[in-house]
Parts: structure tokens; sequence; C-alpha cells
């Protein structure tokens, strides 16, 4: 159970990237525009957001396949309009509790389904 520390959970990118979805998400009319410019031969390169900034950050404090709870200290969750911290969630789907163990480092994505804030999607990185 070796607790590798490469990195702080909360970095900047990851605030700027969580502002950036946010602001697209306000403004969607704002992405369309973005895209128009694009067609212009200019060769601008859009800031947009890649699609692995909707995943929330985090590692795996406790794992219950009992409860199918999952315990995670994780960084901000932007659609849950969430700050940093360690809690319980629930999982969408019991097996993702078979491919992590405690300490992993995850990227993951979760909804309140329920009244329950649930884990829906959950990809350990190793
Ligand atoms: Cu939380």
């Amino acid at each position: 159970m070796t607790h590798l520390r490469a990195h702080s959970l909360a970095t900047p990118r990851w605030h700027l990237a969580a502002a950036a979805l946010l602001t697209l998400a306000a403004a969607p009319w704002l992405a369309g525009a973005a895209r128009a410019a694009d067609a212009h031969d200019h060769n601008h390169t859009a800031a947009a957001a890649p699609a692995a900034a909707e995943l929330a950050e985090g590692e795996v404090r406790r794992v219950d396949k009992a409860q199918g709870k999952l315990t995670l200290k994780h960084g901000p969750i932007a659609n849950l309009s969430m700050p940093a911290m360690t809690m319980v969630f629930r999982v969408a789907d019991p097996a993702m509790l078979d491919r992590v163990q405690d300490g992993d480092k995850v990227r993951f994505s979760a909804e309140r389904l329920n009244g329950f804030i649930t884990v829906t999607r959950l990809d350990a990185l190793r």
C-alpha cells in the first residue's frame, strides 16, 4: 500500500480547466461562435476545454464493496459545484469497486442520482 505523492490534487491547472468548463456551460452560443471563427483560415487555436476536464481528480481512501460505497479524497467537482474534500460516494456500478484499491489515484465523474452523489465513471491512474 504505497502512497505516492507525485502531485498535489488541487493543481492550478484544474482550476483553470474548471473555470473554462463553467464558462462554456454558461454560454453555449459562445462555443458555437468560437467554432465558427475556426472555420476561417487564419489558424486560430481555440482554447476549448478537453473532454477530460469534466472529470474530477481523487484518491481512494476506502472501498466498501458490501455497501457499494467509495470514500474519495477529491478535488473540485465542477458539475456539482463542490470544493475539494474527503467524502463517501455511492457507485453507479458495483463492478467499479473491483478496479480500485486504497491509495489509488483516480479520475472520476459524479452526479446526483436519486438524491445521492454517485460516481458514474471511475478510471484508476496507474
Ligand atoms: Cu465532496
